[in-house]
């Protein structure tokens, strides 16, 4: 009886021993990996190591990924955001942008010529007015009193492609998969908050006034603080269709996982599809509140890059069309 009880409480006192490094384990692995910033496609690592001096040091999430994604609008020879940006075809600059932060807080320009920082007048639309979202004149004129400046945003270079383009294309809007790219930043700061922006010019000549799922809060980007954030690049019609990044947050609030979440919507995007599949090309990126991130695409050739405190590197999503 003696012996067995000893060996009982041997066993049960192993067992405690065990199950407390279980627990120790399961606490480890639901760490929160804070701070952390994702955004699209390879100019996404510039961007990032932007973003990361602001969350690095403490900063909000907010600040982060303005300040990140301003530095890609900025760069004349990044064709498809900002300054530099691929024009319409009428050969008119026109951008859009949108943000986000952890208070449902929105802000959205759209169809909007001649500033350089479309990003920083969608937070002005945010912060300073009772509105959500300015488009076209509108915006500018709203800008301009804010103190922005107006400049010539066509660069040469893309004057002249837009030149040659004129001669072959018969003034119809190309759908392809090559002249467009958005950044989208998603970020999750230390004191756990999240917040994303959304900036481009959109897809090259395109008709004037066409405005895409970047603008657009909850199409191409969406931010739930109890949830996680997601943003969105490819082709806009697609994205706004299936009100894309709504959908991500809304399917990791039901428990998928980052990349499962992405997956689905890209599903949806393939099963409703309207046009030549290899023709559409549409990409996710999601990143839940425990700092978890996945990522998919319609088909090959989307990356993002990712900045944690193991560093900044750029990963290739996985994608559906084989
Ligand atoms: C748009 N989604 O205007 C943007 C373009 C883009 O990769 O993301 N291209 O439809």
């Amino acid at each position: 009886m003696k012996t067995q009880s000893r060996r009982n409480f041997i066993k049960n006192g192993t067992l405690s021993i065990s199950a407390l490094g279980l627990l120790r384990q399961a606490a480890l692995a639901q760490e929160v990996q804070k701070p952390i910033v994702l955004s699209t496609w390879r100019f996404g690592l510039q961007a990032n190591a932007e973003a990361w001096k602001i969350l690095s040091t403490g900063g909000q999430a907010l600040d982060a990924v303005e300040q990140g994604v301003r530095l890609v609008e900025l760069d004349p020879n990044e064709r498809s955001v900002g300054y530099g940006g691929r024009p319409d075809r009428d050969g008119r600059v026109t951008l859009d942008a949108c943000i986000m932060d952890h208070e449902l807080n929105i802000g959205s320009v759209a169809c909007l010529e001649h500033i350089k920082n479309p990003i920083s007048v969608a937070r002005a639309v945010m912060q300073k007015t009772p509105h959500v979202m300015l488009v076209g004149e509108g915006a500018l004129t709203f800008a301009l009193s804010q103190g922005f400046k107006k400049e010539n945003l066509l660069t040469p270079e893309s004057e002249k492609e837009w030149r040659e383009w004129l001669k072959t294309s018969q003034y119809q809007p190309p759908v392809n998969i090559e002249n467009h790219d958005t950044i989208g930043m998603i970020a999750l700061d230390q004191a756990g908050n999240l917040s994303g922006a959304c900036t481009t010019s959109g897809l090259a000549y395109k008709m004037h006034g066409r405005i895409g799922d970047s603008p657009i809060i909850g199409a191409g980007l969406y931010v739930d603080n109890e949830v996680g954030a997601a943003t969105a690049t490819g082709h806009g019609e697609e994205v706004i269709r299936i009100a894309g990044c709504h959908l991500v947050v809304e399917l990791m609030r039901q428990g998928r996982a980052p990349e499962e979440a992405c997956k689905e919507a890209v599903e949806r995007v393939y099963k409703k599809q309207r046009k030549k599949i290899r023709d559409i090309q549409v990409g996710f990126l999601a990143l839940n509140k425990e700092g978890i991130y996945g990522s998919f695409c319609l088909q090959k050739g989307f990356n993002y890059a990712v900045h944690n405190k193991d560093g900044n590197r750029l990963l290739n999503a996985d994608y559906k069309v084989q």
